[in-house]
């Protein structure tokens, strides 16, 4: 599917309705399908088509005239739903529940997370496997393939329930051998920070920004992490591994909370965290407070966090001052217009580099290249003189002993 038109139903007047659709645009997006019209309509019970018959005809215009080849609902379909909509849509019909899978797929990095995916899916299929019967027997024909005879069914369930149990024994023992390899990686010199924060937030722009602040991409060894995670120079020699992350959802199906969290506890492989939050939005003290809960509620709460203000390009000069008395510690940023990105990097790098070691050392210039760019140490100023270099360094704890050891240590 490349473009969708997004439906959505609301019972009572609200106008949730609107931000629901808003975000499942950008779920949409974030899996790469174009959103091009919203519908929605307010109805007074549920219809076996989702929508009313009257505006299905409207949204059947719609299609034709923006091209789409899809239709993204905003709730979960059943299978009697779906197999009418696409029957009278002549369109692929995905659900919001589909969309969030398909999202947390991409998001997904620790097998764990992408094996807790993995069972969502199958779950999802089984459940539109059980519900299809009553369905195809009464349209059988009507769709120009027969309705599977009930052993077909009984077999395909079979297949399903297996590969559910396979996978169920398999995270176990993921879960098992996880504290061991996150103790180790916690250990390393390169820090991780992970981008959490609501969907919409800004988190893959972001990231995007931070790329930027590369100065070259010499660095083989990381073209080929996944394009989730980048290694990002953040002045003064100091690096770090920024991760996006699955982002927070306003109406997570209840199916999906385990994936998600499972994906979610990829944070906890990190170092720092960066909570991401749309100043624009109206509701994010809100989605703030629920972002801090659900991160404790998953034990990242002995995790330095940074909170950051994305967007203030947009905010009017009030909405900037009340934000700036209630968060009187957050950053604020635009990472679209590239607005104190600056500033949240050297704030990070202080961060990064806030126990390591204040040394003063004279280095011979022929070995000034290798400590210079060493991963774990911070240049903060140096001065050649002849053929020796003095500089100030903040040095991992790690590494300390080895530089006093093969340099001349001035203080
Ligand atoms: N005005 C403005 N829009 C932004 C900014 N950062 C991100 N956006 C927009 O917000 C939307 C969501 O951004 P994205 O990075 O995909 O959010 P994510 O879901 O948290 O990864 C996109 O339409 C971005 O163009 C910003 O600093 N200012
Ligand atoms: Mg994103």
């Amino acid at each position: 599917m490349r473009k969708a038109v997004l439906l959505g139903v609301t019972y009572r007047k609200n106008n949730r309705i609107e931000k629901n659709l808003a975000e499942l645009a950008e779920l949409a997006r974030s899996v790469g399908i174009l959103p091009v019209a919203r519908f929605w309509q307010v109805l007074r019970h549920p219809v076996k088509t989702y929508v009313g018959k009257g505006k299905l005809e409207k949204i059947a215009q719609y299609i034709t005239l923006y091209d789409a080849d899809g239709v993204i609902t905003d709730d979960e379909l059943t299978p009697v739903q779906k197999s009418r909509l696409e029957k009278l849509l002549k369109v692929e019909v995905l659900d919001r529940t589909q969309v969030i899978l398909e999202d947390f797929a991409r998001s997904a990095r620790t097998s764990e997370g992408k094996t807790e995916i993995e069972l969502a899916r199958l779950e999802y299929k089984l459940s539109h496997i059980k519900g299809s019967r009553s369905d195809l027997s009464r349209t059988a024909g009507g769709i120009g393939t027969r309705g599977p005879g009930e052993s077909k069914l009984e077999s395909d369930r079979r297949v399903v329930r297996k590969r559910i149990a396979r996978l169920r024994s398999k995270i176990k023992k993921i879960a098992e051998e996880r504290s061991l390899k996150r103790q180790k990686r916690l250990s390393s010199i390169l820090p991780k920070i992970s981008i959490t924060g609501y969907t919409n937030a800004g988190k893959s722009m972001l990231l995007k920004t931070l790329s930027g602040f590369n100065v070259k991409s010499e660095d083989k060894l990381f073209t080929t992490l996944d394009p989730t995670t980048k290694k990002v120079w953040l002045g003064e020699n100091v690096f770090a591994l920024f991760s996006d992350t699955v982002g927070f959802i306003s109406k997570l199906p209840p199916q999906l909370v385990k994936a998600f969290r499972s994906t979610l506890e990829e944070v906890l492989d990190a170092n720092f965290i960066i909570l991401v939050a749309d100043g624009h939005d109206e509701d994010m003290d809100e989605k703030l407070k629920v972002s801090e809960e659900i991160l404790n509620r998953i034990g990242a709460n002995d995790i330095p966090k940074i909170t950051v203000i994305n967007k203030i390009d947009v905010c009017d000069k009030l909405r900037i001052r009340e934000l700036l008395r209630e968060y009187s510690n957050a950053v604020f940023i635009s990472a679209k217009k590239n607005l104190y990105v600056d500033e949240l990097v050297s704030r990070l790098r202080e961060e990064i580099t806030k126990d390591y070691l204040e040394r003063e050392i004279e280095v011979p210039y022929e070995n000034w290249h290798v400590i210079s760019r060493k991963v774990g140490i911070r240049v903060m100023s140096s001065k050649q003189v002849d053929n020796v270099v003095r500089a100030r360094l903040k040095i991992h704890p790690s590494l300390v002993n080895k530089i006093e050891v093969e340099n001349r240590v001035l203080s």
